[in-house]
């Protein structure tokens, strides 16, 4: 017999990501709760409305559902983040984006972790969207360097999984068994200890300087914060989940309800107080507790261009102004009268991203009739098909407002903007990839694509 070919990073994060959400269940019942309420409303949904059914199905997206879903993690230092790039890379994530929180009060940067490419996004689109805690916003010198000392000696990657993670890098492939290990490894790093790793006086001076300092600094490792599954529908889950004993936040990030949604849609419940064992410098038991662990959840809409994604920003802005006092969903809906409403809108005016495809209609008219046809008459005479494409990113003021629900407690603090790109890539140990770039190159193969079926490659772009 053959030996099995190995497994492929599809597989492995198909694997890691069902193993992480198996143990996150475990660990806090409420996740299960909502990840029932989300496969439930899905199912409905789908039941009820063949189109979407149909263009899901068309898309992929139908299969790839029920294992979607993005966690987080906030590490603590350069290395940290450097063994986090090479740990997910075994899994096929490459990290795209570059989100300063700083400018909101939040005193991390960040990127996303995640697979790229069709094939690879239908398989499984496991995100991992990962800080890295900016000490030198601690103003305190003294506690600055303290957690920059707790930080250096710990050790969030076992001898193990190092070696696993060196022979992938060497170019050699994991076998079955090797996988198994790799996962049972990695996930150990994302695992919840309710023992703190420091005493309770130091946790409160690191707490006092900023929450998320105290939740990354003073634990063995980078914990699972959240795991959040994705839903069709999100403004019925949000109605819903009172009823089955969970309290939303109030409004829900990102655009408002539309016929043809877009970009991210997310809302949270609020983190839980849980209990942790403190020590005192001397040794004694203390009881503590700290939050850190939330819910979250997201209806996923298209991706947008460079142009839509200014408009997007920019009447979510006016939405802010208009709001004043006004409750915040009406004048977000108000605002947001001005971006199109229609796929054909949508991708005439140049504002969301598609995929294109040659409809058998297409394929079957003669050469006379596709001829002397540009794009727009294509699509219009049912020869060319078109799908708007998901955006598989994050988006930075819903990251805050998702990070400040969950902060409890005083305003934002204001951190001094900075730029501190060129300091996290030099962490992460390379550049991360520009999304508006991954969009464009699907779009533009898929177009090329279809208009060589249709036999119309001198209409092809870019
Ligand atoms: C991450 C918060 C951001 C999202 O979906 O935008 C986030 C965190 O709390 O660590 O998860
Ligand atoms: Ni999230």
């Amino acid at each position: 017999m053959a030996p099995a070919r190995p497994p492929g990073p599809d597989a492995i994060r198909l694997a890691f990501s069902r193993a992480m959400s198996a143990m996150y269940r475990n660990e806090v019942p409420q996740y299960g709760t909502l990840l029932d309420l989300v496969r439930d409303v899905n199912a409905a949904l789908l039941d009820d409305d063949p189109a979407l059914s149909a263009h899901l199905a068309r898309t992929g997206e139908l299969e790839r559902l029920g294992d979607e879903r993005h966690g987080a993690i906030r590490l603590g230092t350069a290395a940290e983040l450097s063994d986090i790039r090479r740990i997910f890379a075994v899994m096929g994530m490459e990290p795209v984006g570059y989100y300063d929180l700083a400018a909101a009060g939040v005193p991390v940067h960040s990127t996303a972790f995640r697979p790229v490419g069709e094939a690879a996004l239908a398989a499984c689109p496991f995100r991992v969207f990962t800080s890295l805690i900016r000490l030198e916003l601690i103003e305190d010198a003294d506690l600055r360097a303290r957690a920059a000392a707790i930080l250096a000696r710990r050790h969030i990657v076992s001898p193990r999984l190092r070696a696993l993670v060196a022979r992938h890098q060497a170019g050699e492939a994991l076998d079955e068994h090797d996988v198994t290990l790799f996962v049972r490894e990695a996930l150990e790093i994302f695992r919840w200890h309710s023992e703190a790793t420091v005493d309770f006086d130091t946790y409160r001076r690191l707490h006092a300087a900023h929450r998320l300092i105290a939740d990354v600094v003073c634990f063995r490792g980078p914990h699972i914060n959240h795991l959040t599954p994705r839903t069709l529908d999100i403004d019925q889950v949000q109605a819903l989940m009172p009823a089955h004993g969970i309290t939303p936040k109030e409004t829900i990030e990102g655009p408002p309800t539309r016929r043809c949604p877009i970009l991210l849609r997310q809302t949270s419940f609020k983190a839980l107080e849980e209990a942790i064992a403190f020590t005192t410098p001397d040794g004694a038991p203390v009881a503590g507790h700290h939050t850190a662990r939330f819910g979250e959840i997201e209806q996923r809409g298209a991706a947008l261009t460079e142009t839509g994604r200014a408009l997007y920003d920019r009447l979510l802005a006016d939405a802010r102004v208009i709001a004043d006092g006004r409750p915040y969903d009406q004048a977000l809906r108000d605002a947001f009268t001005a971006f199109p409403d229609t796929w054909d809108s949508l991708r005439r005016q140049g504002l969301a991203f598609f995929r294109y495809a040659a409809t058998p209609a297409g394929l079957a008219a003669d050469a006379a009739r596709r001829d002397g046809l540009d794009v727009d008459g294509l699509i219009a005479a049912g020869f060319l098909a078109c799908d708007p494409l998901v955006y598989e990113d994050f988006l930075p003021v819903s990251a805050a407002g998702i990070f400040q629900s969950n902060l409890g407690g005083g305003g934002p603090q204001a951190y001094r903007p900075s730029d501190a790109r060129a300091a996290f890539e030099a962490a992460l140990g390379r550049p991360v990839l520009d999304e508006l770039d991954l969009y464009t190159t699907q779009q533009t193969a898929s177009l090329r694509r279809a208009l060589a079926d249709l036999g119309r490659s001198d209409l092809a772009v870019g």
